[in-house]
C-alpha cells in the first residue's frame, strides 16, 4: 500500500505540474481527490488493516493528501498569473490617441431655414407663435372670409376629418385665433405645416410649409408702404442686399388690395436663368392689407384697426436658397440629398 501511495504521488504531482488550463486542473482534482479517486479507496481501507499499519498508512495517505490539494492550488495561481503575463502589453491604452468621432445628425434644411426667417422676423419685433394642424371649418375658411361654395375653396381643397374637421390648408387660420385673443397693436409671424389635397410634382406637395406674418395698429398707422419695406427688408436679409421685391396685384379673399410677392432671382440677379425660367423673378407667396371683414370676424369693431398680412410657401423659400429644383427631395429621407446642408 505504501509502494501504490508512492505512485500515486508520482503521477499525480507530474500531472498537476503540466496542467495548463484550469478545466484541466479541475478534470485532475476529481481524478486525484475525488470520491471514486484511488486516493480515497486507499484511506477508505486503512481502517481494514493491522494497528502499525493503519496508523502509517492513514497517515502517509493523508499527507499526500495535503499535497495534492497544494499542488492544485499553487497550479492555479501559475495558470493564473501565466493567463495575465502580458496584459499590460496586450491591453495598453493610449490615452493621446485621437478618439473615433460620433457621427452627429443636423437639423432638417427646412427646419435650418425656418429658424433662419424666425430670427430675421424677431430682429423685427415680430413674435412666432404656433397654430394647430388639424382645423375647423370656421377658422380655415369662413372667418377668413371664404364661405361655403365660395370659388376660392376650390384652390384650398384638403383632407377632411370623419369628425368634420380638417387638415388646415394654410396658416392663415391662426390669425384669425390669435385675434380673438390678442387686441392690437401686434405683430406675429405663424410658421407651420399645411395641407392640400393636390398631386405632388417638382414643385407642389400635399404636405409643405408656410410662414405667415400679420401687422395690426389703429387705422391708418399701417399702410402698404409698411408692408412692402417689411417683407423687402425680409428677403434681402434672407437672400442678400441686392434682392428687389416686386408686389403684383392678385386676389385672396381675406386681404384687401392683394398682392403676389415676387423677389429678383438670386441666381442671375435678376437677368433671367433656369431657376427663374427666364423670368428674373421668382413668387414667394401671398399678401395684402386685412380685409375689414376678418376684423369683423374676430369680434373687432368696425373700421378701427389696419394691418397687412402675408403667407410664403417655406419649401419654396429652402429651394431657392439652396438651388434645388425638386420640392419633393425635402420629404425623401434621402441622406445623401439631406447631409449636403
Ligand atoms: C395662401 O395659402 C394664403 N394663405 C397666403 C396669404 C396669407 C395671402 C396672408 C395673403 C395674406 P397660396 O395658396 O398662394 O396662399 O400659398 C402660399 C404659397 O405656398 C405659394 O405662393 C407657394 O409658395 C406655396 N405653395 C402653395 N401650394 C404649394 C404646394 N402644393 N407645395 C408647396 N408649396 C406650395
Amino acid at each position: 500500500m505504501k509502494n501504490q501511495i508512492n505512485k500515486i504521488k508520482e503521477l499525480a504531482l507530474k500531472e498537476i505540474s503540466k496542467a495548463r488550463n484550469l478545466a484541466d486542473l479541475e478534470k485532475l482534482r476529481v481524478k486525484y481527490l475525488g470520491r471514486k479517486s484511488e486516493l480515497t479507496n486507499v484511506l477508505r481501507g486503512v481502517k481494514d488493516l493491522s494497528k502499525n499499519e493503519r496508523k502509517e498508512v492513514g497517515e502517509m495517505a493523508n499527507k499526500l493528501r495535503g499535497e495534492i490539494e497544494s499542488g492544485i492550488k499553487n497550479q492555479e495561481l501559475r495558470i493564473k498569473e501565466l493567463e495575465f503575463s502580458g496584459i499590460e502589453e496586450k491591453e495598453k491604452i493610449d490615452v493621446t490617441y485621437p478618439g473615433r468621432k460620433i457621427q452627429k445628425g443636423h437639423l432638417h434644411p427646412l427646419t435650418q431655414v425656418r429658424y433662419e426667417i424666425e430670427e430675421i422676423f424677431k430682429s423685427m419685433g415680430f413674435l412666432t407663435v404656433e397654430g394647430r394642424e388639424v382645423e375647423d371649418e370656421f377658422h380655415n375658411f369662413d372667418a377668413l372670409n371664404i364661405p361655403k361654395n365660395h370659388p376660392a375653396r376650390d384652390l384650398w381643397d384638403t383632407f377632411w376629418l370623419k369628425d368634420g374637421n380638417l387638415l388646415r390648408t394654410h396658416t392663415s387660420p391662426m390669425q384669425v385665433r390669435f385675434m380673438k385673443e390678442n387686441k392690437p397693436p401686434f405683430r406675429i409671424i405663424i410658421p407651420g405645416r399645411v395641407f392640400r389635397y393636390e398631386a405632388s410634382d417638382a414643385t407642389h406637395e400635399s404636405n409643405f410649409y408656410h410662414v405667415e406674418g400679420l401687422m395690426v395698429d389703429k387705422k391708418e398707422k399701417i399702410t402698404v408702404a409698411n408692408l412692402k419695406s417689411t417683407i423687402a427688408c425680409f428677403m434681402k436679409n434672407l437672400f442678400g442686399e441686392k434682392t428687389k421685391l416686386r408686389l403684383r396685384p392678385s386676389y385672396f379673399p381675406f386681404v384687401e388690395p392683394g398682392f403676389e410677392s415676387d423677389v429678383t432671382c438670386p441666381y442671375c440677379g435678376g437677368k433671367g436663368c433656369r431657376i427663374c425660367k427666364g423670368t428674373g423673378w421668382i413668387e414667394l407667396g401671398g399678401s395684402g392689407m386685412v380685409n375689414q371683414k376678418v376684423f369683423t370676424s374676430v369680434g373687432f369693431p368696425e373700421d378701427k384697426y389696419e394691418g397687412f398680412a402675408f403667407g410664403f410657401g417655406l419649401d419654396r423659400i429652402a429651394m431657392i436658397k439652396y438651388g434645388v429644383d425638386d420640392v419633393r427631395l425635402f420629404y425623401g429621407g434621402d441622406l445623401r440629398f439631406l447631409e449636403q446642408f
